[in-house]
C-alpha cells in the first residue's frame, strides 16, 4: 500500500453564477446579482488542479452535478419552467464544486475496522446546498467502490445538519499513523445561521468507527461565525501535526489546545493573533482557507487565493511565517476569483481522502493530459458569462445538460448522466 494524500477537486459546473443563495457567506451575499464567468471559473480551478501536480501532489476530482436539478424540482411540486425566482437558482446552483462540503472523511489509520470512511454531507441548512448529497453519493461509491478499502456512508438525518470536511480537522505526527479527528460545530452566530451540529458531527465519528479517546468535538466561536465564518475552514486548517488558526476561532480555544497538546505532544499550533490580522480580514482574504500541504521535497506549504494580496496586514503576517523557523516555509498564490466570489477558496474546492490511489477509481484522478481533456470541454461547452436573469432563459438547462455530458463523455463516465 502506497498511501498518500489525494486532493479531489470539484470542477465548477457550467450553471456557477451569483444568485446570493448564503446568508452568512459574505461574498456570496455581496456579489448577488453580479455576473458569473462559468468558464473563467472552472478553468481557474483546472489551473490550480495543474499548480499542485507540479508540486508533486496526488490530484483528483468530482464532477459537476446535472443542473437544474429537475428530480428536486418534481419533488417540490414544481418545474425548472414554473419554480420561483429563489427555487429556479437553488435547483441551479453549481456549488457541489465546493467538494469540502462533500464529505467528511476518516484516514483508515484513525477507524477501528482500518479502512477509510467517507460520510456524504446532508448540507441541509441551505436550500440550494441540501439537494447535492444524492449525486455526491453516486459518486462517492464509484470513486471509493473497493470495499476492501473504504466504507461510504449515507448522510446523517436531515434533522441535524452537516457540511462534511469543511468542519473537520485531523491532527497526527504524520500520515498513515492514527490520528485525533476534531468535528467543529457551530453553537451561536450572531445574525447567521450556524451550519454544523454536533449531533451530526458525533454520528459521523460513530459511524467512522473512531477512538472516542481521540475524537473532540469543539465549537466555533460566535464572533467567528458572525463576521462571516459560515464553516470552520475560513478561520482554521490543519495538516499533520500542524494546526493554522485564527485566535478568534474556538469558543473554548485554552481548553481545546491543552487536549490537543496532551493527545499530540508534538502538535504545533500557529495562532493568528486578532490584533495583527482581524477576523474581518481573515475573511475577505481567506487566509485561512488554504491548502496546508506537504510538500514532497521538504517543509509544508500554503496554496492561497490571490485575495491574500490585496490586505497588506495579511501579507505581511504570512511573509513572516513563510521566513520564520516553523514548519509552513513555501506560500503558493492561485488565482480563484470566481469561486471566491462565492465565498469559496482553494480549500473548500478540495476534499482531501488519504488512500493509495491504485485503490480509487482511476477516472476520478487526473494528470496533465487528463486536465487537458477536461480543460478541452470547459472551452467548447462553458457559458462565457452569466447573468441572474439567464436562469429564466428556456435555451440554458438544455445547454447546461449538454455540456456536463459532453465532459462526462470525455472521461468516461457517462453512467452518471
Ligand atoms: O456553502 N457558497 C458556498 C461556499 C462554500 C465554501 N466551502 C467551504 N468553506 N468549505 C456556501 O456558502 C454560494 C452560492 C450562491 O450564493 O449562489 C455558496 O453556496
Amino acid at each position: 500500500m502506497m498511501l498518500r494524500e489525494i486532493n479531489f477537486d470539484g470542477i465548477v459546473g457550467p450553471s456557477h453564477n451569483y444568485a446570493g443563495l448564503s446568508l452568512g457567506n459574505i461574498a456570496s451575499t455581496s456579489n448577488a446579482g453580479s455576473v458569473s464567468n462559468p468558464r473563467a471559473a472552472a478553468l481557474e480551478g483546472i489551473a490550480k488542479m495543474r499548480h499542485n501536480l507540479s508540486l508533486g501532489l496526488a490530484q483528483g476530482i468530482l464532477l459537476p452535478h446535472p443542473r437544474p436539478d429537475h428530480g428536486w424540482l418534481t419533488q417540490l411540486g414544481t418545474d425548472i419552467e414554473r419554480a420561483s425566482v429563489s427555487l429556479r437558482a437553488a435547483a441551479c446552483s453549481a456549488s457541489a464544486m465546493w467538494a469540502a462540503n462533500a464529505a467528511t472523511v476518516s484516514p483508515a489509520a484513525d477507524t477501528r475496522d482500518g479502512r477509510c470512511h467517507l460520510t456524504v454531507a446532508n448540507l441541509r441548512t441551505m436550500p440550494h446546498r441540501s439537494h447535492e448529497w444524492p449525486a455526491t453519493l453516486e459518486q462517492l461509491k464509484l470513486a471509493f467502490g473497493d470495499q476492501r478499502h473504504f466504507v461510504v456512508h449515507d448522510p446523517v438525518p436531515a434533522t441535524f445538519a452537516d457540511e462534511g470536511a469543511a468542519n473537520h480537522m485531523r491532527i497526527a505526527p504524520a500520515h498513515g499513523r492514527p490520528g485525533v479527528e476534531i468535528f467543529v460545530h457551530g453553537q451561536r452566530g450572531g445574525g447567521f445561521p450556524v451550519r454544523q451540529h454536533v449531533e451530526a458531527s458525533r454520528a459521523v465519528a460513530r459511524f467512522h468507527g473512531l477512538d472516542p479517546e481521540r475524537t473532540l468535538t469543539v465549537a466555533q466561536s460566535e464572533e467567528a461565525v458572525a463576521a462571516g465564518a459560515f464553516h470552520n475552514d475560513v478561520v482554521a486548517v490543519s495538516n499533520e501535526n500542524v494546526l493554522l488558526a485564527h485566535e478568534q476561532a474556538f469558543a473554548e480555544r485554552d481548553h481545546f489546545y491543552a487536549t490537543l497538546q496532551r493527545l499530540v505532544p508534538d502538535v504545533q499550533v500557529i495562532e493568528v493573533p486578532a490584533s495583527e490580522v482581524s477576523l474581518e480580514e481573515a475573511i475577505s482574504s481567506y487566509l485561512f482557507n488554504a491548502q496546508l500541504v506537504t510538500l514532497p521535497e521538504e517543509g509544508m506549504g500554503l496554496i492561497l487565493p490571490g485575495e491574500v494580496r490585496e490586505i497588506p496586514r495579511v501579507w505581511h503576517w504570512l511573509g513572516r511565517l513563510a521566513a520564520g523557523n516553523g514548519p509552513i516555509r513555501s506560500l503558493f498564490v492561485v488565482d480563484l476569483r470566481q469561486s471566491m466570489a462565492n465565498g469559496g477558496g482553494p480549500a473548500c474546492l478540495r476534499l482531501r481522502v488519504v488512500a493509495d490511489p491504485a485503490t480509487v477509481d482511476p477516472r476520478f484522478l487526473v494528470d496533465e493530459p487528463r486536465l487537458s481533456i477536461i480543460s478541452d470541454v470547459i472551452n467548447a461547452h462553458w457559458p462565457d458569462e452569466l447573468a441572474p436573469d439567464d436562469l429564466r432563459d428556456p435555451e440554458l438547462p438544455g445547454r447546461l445538460e449538454r455540456a456536463r455530458l459532453a465532459l462526462l463523455e470525455r472521461l468516461e463516465l457517462k453512467e452518471l448522466a
